[in-house]
């Protein structure tokens, strides 16, 4: 289904003159507020295909209703993100969970929605019913090197449909590594990743980027070949300057120091971008900014912080992603407050005093460092995103539209109860 634009509009009217009101007051106290007008609005961020269903744990899944039964539901849900927030549009395959069968004619109904393809991704961490060998053991470390093969193999298949649709990055995570002491020999792990790793890199068109993801555990417990950020830059420096280091959020230990990860691989040129989602223990994959925002807004304070440094467009030199898959939820409401809740991180991010802050830093200050850091952070920056999200031509309040259209109602209609989203 598509979101007719005059509908937004007519919501919007209703809750304009309060809107207004609030923005008013907002943006009188900020000296920099077309810059960051013009910043909220260029900002967008990647939907993953995975992330349209719902989600599941070992212990069950209880399916939503209306989920997109194949690839072309997908983008348009996606298209019902984009055309209520104006800040989403991309989309980031999985193959072979989503493989396109015509890439003109998918190309073609994505850009009727205005979306285009981000980051493609491979899987090497399932067997496909088709599949010669076995991952059970790993793909990219594997001690045989037939497996390797294969699963060399598949990344640079990935790479060909990515390039059927313009993409421009290969995601690589692997699932490999040991469940017990002894099972494994790191150093050959570590070995044969890499060079597998480097053909794979070998295939790369020249404007693609390959972005290594790294994750602490899980599936693997005992160890995981590329557990954290500085295995994962190991193998993107021995690489090449294409292949960068991912942060997956959900992919650290409790407590680590994020924001500090972030800035050095900003400042070593390394940093591929973000799989935004929030935990609590791990890899939970709960919303952004639903267990802990003021994480957030000081990895945003980095990154803006980082980005100006180099001179990096915010909205286009690193890949902005959700990686998120809700049990419960809605998986598209989901989805808005995941976006909602990145654009208010970065807002408040760009409303930091910068000199202020150096100068306090500089002077050892360390009571002024923080207060000039909540000061911004605890700014009501839901009026500069809103007011974004209208000058694009999304809604006001996309939630709160998504739910008076009935959407969810019409998917369900339109594709049945019981569907299961393919992939998940
Ligand atoms: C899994 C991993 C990782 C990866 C995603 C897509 O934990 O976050 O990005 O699959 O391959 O959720
Ligand atoms: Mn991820
Ligand atoms: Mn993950």
């Amino acid at each position: 289904m598509q979101i007719e634009k005059y509908k937004i509009e007519e919501f919007n009217q209703q809750g304009l003159t309060d809107h207004q009101r609030k923005f008013e007051f907002v943006s009188a106290g900020l000296p920099n507020i077309d810059d960051v007008m013009h910043k909220l609005q260029a900002f967008n961020i990647t939907i993953p295909s995975w992330a349209l269903g719902t989600g599941g744990t070992r212990f069950g899944r209880f399916s939503g209703g209306g989920e997109p039964r194949s690839l072309e539901e997908k983008i348009a849900d996606v298209g019902v993100i984009h055309a209520l927030n104006r800040s989403s549009n991309s989309i980031s395959l999985h193959i072979p969970w989503d493989i396109p069968e015509n890439a003109s004619d998918i190309k073609a109904l994505a850009a009727l929605h205005g979306l285009h393809f981000d980051a493609v991704n491979s899987n090497t961490f399932q067997d496909q019913s088709d599949q010669k060998l076995s991952y059970k053991y790993g793909s990219l470390h594997h001690v045989d090197k037939a497996v390797r093969k294969q699963a060399i193999e598949h990344n640079i298949e990935v790479i060909k449909y990515g390039v059927q649709l313009d993409s421009k990055a290969l995601s690589v995570w692997l699932s490999d590594g040991s469940n017990f002491p002894g099972q494994l020999n790191f150093r050959k792990a570590f070995q044969n990743t890499l060079e597998s790793l480097q053909e794979i890199y070998a295939a790369l068109p020249n404007d693609w980027k390959m972005y290594v993801e790294y994750k602490c555990y899980e599936p693997n417990f005992y160890s995981t070949t590329i557990a954290d950020w500085g295995q994962s830059l190991l193998y993107t420096s021995k690489l090449g300057p294409k292949a960068l280091t991912l942060v997956d959020l959900g992919h650290h230990l409790p407590n680590a120091n994020i924001e500090q990860i972030v800035s050095l691989l900003l400042m070593e040129g390394k940093l591929a971008g973000f799989h935004f989602n929030d935990s609590k223990y791990g890899d939970d994959d709960l919303t952004v900014g639903s267990i802990n925002p003021y994480q957030l807004f000081l990895i945003f304070n980095e990154l803006v912080e980082g980005m100006d440094a180099r001179g990096m467009n915010h909205a286009h030199d690193l890949g902005w992603m959700i990686d998120a898959s809700h049990n419960v939820k809605d998986p598209i409401e989901d989805l808005l407050q995941s976006v909602q809740a990145i654009k208010i991180a970065y807002a408040q991010a760009l409303l930091v005093d910068k000199a202020a802050l150096i100068a306090a830093q500089n002077a050892n200050d360390v009571t002024m460092a923080q207060e000039i850091l909540q000061q911004a952070y605890r700014t009501d920056v839901r009026p500069l995103v809103a007011e974004a999200g209208l000058r694009a031509g999304g809604a006001l309040n996309p939630i709160d539209v998504y739910r008076k259209l009935n959407v969810r109602e019409n998917l369900i209609k339109e594709r049945g109860l019981k569907t299961v989203a393919t992939g998940l």
